[in-house]
C-alpha cells in the first residue's frame, strides 16, 4: 500500500525522498499542529490527524531549531519566526549570547495501528550573518558541529548526512523495512 508524507513543506518532501530511497505520495493536508515545545508531542498528534484524513499508512515529522541560550526558542515557533523576525532577527536575539544550538526532527509512522516515533538531534552554531544559497528555513544560519559549512552550502545528501532530519528518518528507515 501507498505511503503518504503528509507535509506543506515541498522541501522537507525532497530531503525524505532521499533518505528513505523510496517513491512517497506527498499530501499536504493543512493539518492545524498542536501549540507545543516537544517536537514528539507535536509529530505524534499531527500523524493521528493526518491518519484521520486519509486512512493510509502515514509518515509525518515536526521540526524545531533550539537556541539554548534563549531557552530552546524558536523551537515549535519555527515558522512563525520564519515569517515574521526572519533569520536576520534570529541572528540579531543572539548576539552577544552563547550561539549554541540544535536541530531537531521527530519523525513519525502510523498505519492505523502501529505509531512509532523516532528523534534525530544536531548540535551546532547559530551563525553571526546568513550565507550559502541551498536548503530552506534557517539553513543558512546553522553551521551542524564539526563542519565548516552552513546547511545552506551543502548539497541535499551532504545535508541529509549530517542533519536532524537525516538522523531521525534513517531510523524510520529501518522500521519500516522491517515491517
Ligand atoms: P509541515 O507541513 O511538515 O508541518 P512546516 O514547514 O510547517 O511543514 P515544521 O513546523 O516542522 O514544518 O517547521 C517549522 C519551521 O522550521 C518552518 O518554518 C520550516 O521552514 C523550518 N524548518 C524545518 N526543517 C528545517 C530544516 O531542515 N532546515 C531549515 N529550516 C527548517
Amino acid at each position: 500500500m501507498d505511503t503518504y508524507f503528509v507535509t506543506s513543506n515541498r522541501n522537507k518532501f525532497r530531503e525524505v525522498e532521499r533518505i528513505l530511497g523510496m517513491k512517497l505520495k506527498r499530501y499536504d493536508a493543512s493539518i492545524k499542529e498542536l501549540q507545543s515545545m516537544d517536537v514528539e508531542e507535536v509529530a505524534v498528534d499531527k500523524a493521528r490527524k493526518a491518519y484521520a484524513k486519509l486512512h493510509r499508512p502515514v509518515i509525518v515529522e515536526d521540526t524545531g531549531l533550539k537556541i539554548i541560550s534563549l531557552k530552546g526558542f524558536p523551537g515549535a515557533l519555527s515558522s512563525w519566526v520564519e515569517n515574521t523576525i526572519g533569520n536576520r532577527g534570529i541572528c540579531d536575539m543572539v548576539k552577544g549570547k552563547k550561539r549554541d544550538a540544535y536541530a531537531e526532527t521527530c519523525a513519525v509512522y502510523f498505519d492505523g495501528k502501529r505509531i512509532r516515533a523516532f528523534t534525530g538531534r544536531t548540535y551546532g552554531t547559530i551563525m553571526r550573518t546568513q550565507k550559502g544559497m541551498n536548503g530552506f528555513g534557517w539553513d543558512c544560519i546553522f553551521r551542524p558541529k564539526g563542519s565548516g559549512k552552513v546547511y545552506a552550502e551543502m548539497s541535499i545528501d551532504e545535508k541529509n548526512r549530517v542533519s536532524h532530519r537525516g538522523k531521525a528518518f534513517r531510523k524510520l528507515r529501518k522500521y519500516v523495512r522491517d515491517i
